[in-house]
């Protein structure tokens, strides 16, 4: 007798010998291999669901920053986080299981290893980006939702942090925790008004050119500005890179990730010294800005800038409400953050500085144990979240003057204005449009906080990446064996190295970074550590 799960395995094979791994963020790999993954995905998010007594869960697909012929998948936990740890482990046994037969027996073997009643409802929040295959994808994703018997509300296109929003709001709807309205427009007033009142009054100093990476985040933003009226709020935006009619456009020679790791404007833009620009990525789950300076020389303003910028902000702000004895902010920071941030943080705004491994969840969990936590990629992935005591004590205070009443005012606007489910492009930039506004700084005052080690990021192709093992937040190698002496022998002998190597849980390759007191020192011992990664890695 046919069962709807085998029926739908059969119809979306694996192809032979590919082995999946649920990695940095989700399933990311080429779209044509991803048919039999989605499938399964469905059929894990409703297992997820129902172990969580049928609350919403979230599927993404996306391949974020990767090139436009990936494609990818992410699972959202109910409050917007990412997926469980133990579960990624659940998607990775159910995306390699051989047969549909295998698929159905995992699937039963899961209900009853995690006392999940399959009779209880399921419930899925889906969405995409704009890649060609998503359309394609979704319905592998929707054959394995209908056969475990899921209910789901497709969102059509979205960027991830929309997606996230969704999926918290209609979880929180009708609670004392509701997060919004579970729609494009309760998301786009709920940030709208928020910025309007965060800027209490203030213009921004000039305009901002947004390059949304010829991804989804294009449409949105031009959708999210018809709430921001230039004559009302003084925001004046200028979005490019948002040709999503060609998809093979995303993310090839502009975005974030281009910026970032080229350190440098993408080609297309035109902009003069001293314009602040700001790169999204292919989903806008980041942002990074940069100007060029008088000298026209390319600044770039990070993520580790946005942090140092947020994380000063409220420290200010915390203070000047009167609740600097009440609440403490600390930042958290992965290996990549430039060493300059790190000690400009430590020493100068006197905060903790928390180190964890590349990944988002992994930044999140660090922060929810903060007061208040800034926590940011380089990159330009992150965002700020307050803990339940934080929001209470700042519901809850009465300010002792007209002052106080002020700068409570603008934390609370920020409260509202950070997407705190996830790093969100959109918001982040109005976040960091706002606090530039109340600071009266433009990008060079802003650069001028604190000086970058020069630093280089280098991409190396190995056999096989996962013979790449790290410890210590992913800043030594344990394996291959001998590789991290060999390591730290080289970035001895450059003045204020540093360096690591990691495998990339996103793309087939070993990611190499080394600052140093130059850039041409930095440039050669990253070099110089990707030789040693060549080498140890068979290519
Ligand atoms: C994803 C993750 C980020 C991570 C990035 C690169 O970003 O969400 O946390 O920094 O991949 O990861 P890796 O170095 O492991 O490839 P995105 O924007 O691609 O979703």
């Amino acid at each position: 007798m046919s069962n709807p799960i085998v029926d739908a395995a059969q119809k979306h094979p694996p192809p032979e010998r590919h082995v999946y791994t649920y990695g940095t963020a989700g399933f990311r790999t080429k779209a044509d291999v991803l048919d039999s993954v989605l499938t399964r995905v469905g059929l894990v998010a409703a297992l997820r669901s129902r172990k969580l007594d049928g609350k919403w869960v979230g599927v993404m697909i996306t391949a974020s920053h990767n090139p436009p012929e990936d494609n990818g998948v992410k699972l959202v936990e109910p409050m917007g986080d990412m997926l469980e740890e133990s579960w990624e482990v659940i998607g990775t046994e159910m995306a390699n299981q051989p047969t549909p037969e295998a698929v159905l027996d995992y699937y039963h073997r899961i209900a009853k290893e995690q006392n999940i009643d399959l009779r209880k409802p399921a419930n899925v929040v889906v969405a995409r980006d704009t890649r060609a295959s998503g359309a394609r994808l979704l319905g592998c994703l929707i054959d394995g939702l209908k056969a475990s018997g899921a209910e789901y509300k497709d969102y059509g296109f979205l960027t991830t942090p929309q997606l996230h929003y969704m999926v918290r709001c209609r979880n929180t709807e009708g609670t004392r925790d509701a997060y919004g309205v579970p729609t494009e427009v309760g998301y786009y007033e709920k940030f709208s008004t928020a910025f309007k009142r965060a800027m209490n009054g203030r213009k921004p100093n000039g305009h901002l050119t947004v390059d949304c990476a010829n991804g989804v985040g294009g449409p949105k933003l031009n959708e999210l500005y018809k709430y921001l009226p230039s004559k009302e709020t003084g925001l004046e935006i200028f979005v490019t890179n948002d040709n999503v009619i060609k998809p093979e456009a995303l993310n090839v020679d502009c975005g974030a990730d281009y910026v970032k790791t080229n350190q440098r404007a993408p080609p297309s833009s035109k902009t003069g010294p001293g314009d602040r620009c700001c790169s999204l990525d292919g989903d806008a789950d980041r942002v990074v800005y940069y100007f060029k300076d008088e000298q026209n020389v390319f600044r770039l303003l990070d993520g580790d800038r946005i942090a140092t910028l947020v994380a000063s902000f409220f420290g200010d702000l915390v203070r000047t409400s009167g609740l600097a004895d009440q609440i403490k902010i600390g930042v958290v920071q992965t290996a990549y953050a430039n060493g300059a941030a790190t000690d400009y943080v430590e020493k100068t705004l006197t905060l903790p500085v928390t180190c964890t491994p590349t990944g988002v969840k992994y930044l999140h969990h660090a922060a929810q144990k903060l007061d208040i936590g800034v926590y940011f990629e380089a990159n330009g992935h992150g965002t700020a979240i307050f803990s339940h005591k934080t929001l209470e004590v700042i519901k809850n205070y009465e300010p002792k003057s007209p002052s106080e009443a002020e700068n409570l005012e603008t934390l609370r606007a920020c409260i509202d204005l950070i997407n705190q489910s996830v790093g969100d492009a959109l918001s982040d930039f109005l976040l960091v449009e706002t606090v530039l506004a109340h600071k009266r700084w433009g990008p060079q005052e802003w650069l001028n906080t604190y000086t970058d080690l020069p630093n280089r990021l280098l991409k190396v192709i190995v056999n096989d990446r996962n013979i790449f093992k790290t410890t210590d937040a992913e800043r030594k190698l344990t394996s291959p064996e001998g590789i991290q002496p060999q390591i730290d022998r080289e970035v001895q002998k450059f003045r204020q190295g540093r360096s690591f190597a990691r495998a990339s849980g996103t793309e087939d390759a070993v990611r190499v970074y080394a600052e140093a007191a130059t850039k041409a020192e930095a440039e050669d011992l990253a070099r110089k550590v990707s030789e040693i990664v060549k080498t140890a890695g068979g290519k």
